[in-house]
């Protein structure tokens, strides 16, 4: 590891100097592909479990349940996805087909599906509506299709994984473009009794083929890994690199704790999603109506995920209407305040950075000088100030060249004193640190270890709610 010392100050007065040019380096180790550097962006998108256990109250159906079981009296997914956009999501993931079995489209490999229930006299198909709604809507569209079923009769067989196979071909065929194919790692029994021997190398080949730019979930990718935890949090230290040779999926995949912070050197870029749901279950219960996550608790989340340079996916079960309840849409409403609120004013937009690189000094004005921030050694450098107050820093790395910080330090200044002093350790696309607010006339960021030079893409600093300051 090569070990580089060097910082940065960032003035809060404005300057007309113009910045001299720099030139990006090489990109450096596992870099992300054209599809995955996409789906970075999208920070914040849902997914939505619904099918028969809505009707049960079940978190697991056993495969067993009518089809009438189903039965919603009012979907609207244009409701959903409406709901989706107001909340600032970019997309929803719907679980077609979860463990029960059940299809939520008329599959031709299936005989336990939305055709064989009454709702709509059979002729429904909830994965049509919301592709179209998301569409309507301006959303991206994405599929669960739960490999573990525990109603196909050919389940535990090998000719199980031929149907599989057709059923990511059907609902590619007919709803995609999808933005990424979700897959569970369980695997329990099927009614045989007996387990299944998931051929993913196959099931992988095949999403290849037929939908390439396509982002594929499980919980060691190929493109994106689980986070290690159903609470939607990702690991302080969050690295987008993982090692997956001679790892499986499900049971034979890494420790959580890896999955929650990467490998520092590992060879693939597989970056974390953190899934987590807006009540305790991920179905819908009508005796959690009173346990949905507030808005500040899902703002809490998004420090904790989209802060740590991960992805946030929000589950939002609709109820048995086939509705998003009116507590979740409030709580998600307030959700989307509160981070605009919070990110409007970039009390460093305009200020004046100021670096060594290659031995020069660089003077640049954030935002306005371009994006790249390109220290080199260590530097010393000067504050000249008028005072704000501020809670919360963004720092950005430009992770299409690579993820390279390891360890840092600010350092909030005050004339010449350092009035606080954090640590942190991977920056990655976007780190959020919050603290209590704290009056500066000067930000020092020193890079205290880096894999490789680093290549910054952003610094800001705000003023959020003081209820906002994330919780331990
Ligand atoms: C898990 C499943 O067993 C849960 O029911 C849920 O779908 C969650 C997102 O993944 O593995």
């Amino acid at each position: 590891m090569k070990y580089i010392s060097l910082g940065l100050v960032i003035f809060l007065l404005a300057c007309n100097n113009q910045a001299p040019e720099e030139k990006l380096p090489e990109p450096f180790g596992p870099t992300p592909n054209e599809q995955q550097l996409a789906w970075h962006d999208l920070e914040f998108y849902w997914f939505i479990h619904f099918g028969p256990n809505t009707f049960t109250d079940k978190e697991w159906g056993h495969g067993d349940e009518p089809a009438d079981a189903f039965a919603p009296t009012a979907l609207d997914c244009n409701q959903w996805a409406r709901i989706a956009k107001q909340s600032g999501a970019k997309g929803i993931i719907l679980t077609a087909k979860h463990h029960d079995g059940f299809c939520l489209w008329p599959s031709a490999f299936s005989t336990h599906t939305v055709r064989e229930s009454k709702w709509k006299d059979g002729k429904g198909d909830v994965v049509k509506e919301l592709a179209d709604a998301c569409k309507a809507n301006g959303l991206l569209f994405g599929i669960y299709l739960s490999p573990w079923d525990r109603n196909h009769p050919e389940y535990g067989t090998p000719a199980y994984n031929d149907v599989y196979v057709n059923t990511m071909k059907e609902v590619v065929g007919n709803y995609g473009p999808l933005f990424e194919f979700w897959w569970d790692g369980a695997n329990g029994e099927g009614p045989n009794g007996k387990k299944q021997q998931y051929d993913f190398k196959r099931f992988e080949e095949t999403m290849r083929q037929i939908a390439p730019k396509t982002v594929v979930f499980s919980d060691i990718g190929p493109d994106i890994r689980w986070v290690g935890n159903e609470k939607g949090i990702a690991g302080t230290t969050n690295w987008n690199l993982l090692d997956t040779a001679g790892f499986t999926r499900g049971h034979g995949a890494p420790s959580s704790d890896t999955l929650n912070r990467g490998n520092v050197n590992g060879r693939n870029w597989i970056p974390s999603e953190c899934d987590v749901s807006i009540r305790p279950g991920w179905f819908y219960h009508t005796e959690e109506d009173d346990k949905v996550k507030s808005g500040e608790a899902l703002f809490d989340l998004y420090l904790k995920s989209v802060g740590r340079g991960s992805a946030f996916l929000l589950n939002v079960p609709p109820d048995r209407r086939g509705l998003i309840h009116e507590k979740d849409s409030a709580a998600l409403i307030a959700f989307k305040q509160y981070r605009d609120e919070s990110f409007s004013k970039d009390l460093l937009s305009g200020a004046k950075v100021k670096y060594t690189h290659e031995g020069k000094t660089i003077e640049k004005l954030l935002k306005a000088d371009g994006l790249h921030l390109l220290p080199d050694v260590a530097g010393l450098l000067e504050a000249t100030l008028s005072t704000q107050s501020i809670n919360a820093i963004i720092l950005k790395e430009d992770i299409a060249l690579g993820q390279r910080v390891a360890r840092f330090t600010i350092h909030l200044k005050n004339g010449d004193n350092t009035v606080r002093t954090i640590e942190g350790t991977t920056i990655g696309r976007k780190r959020i640190l919050t603290f209590p607010a704290t009056e500066v006339t000067g930000i020092e960021l020193v890079i205290d270890e880096a894999k490789a030079p680093p290549v910054l893409s952003g610094l800001e600093a705000y003023h959020i709610a003081e209820a906002l300051v994330e919780k331990e």
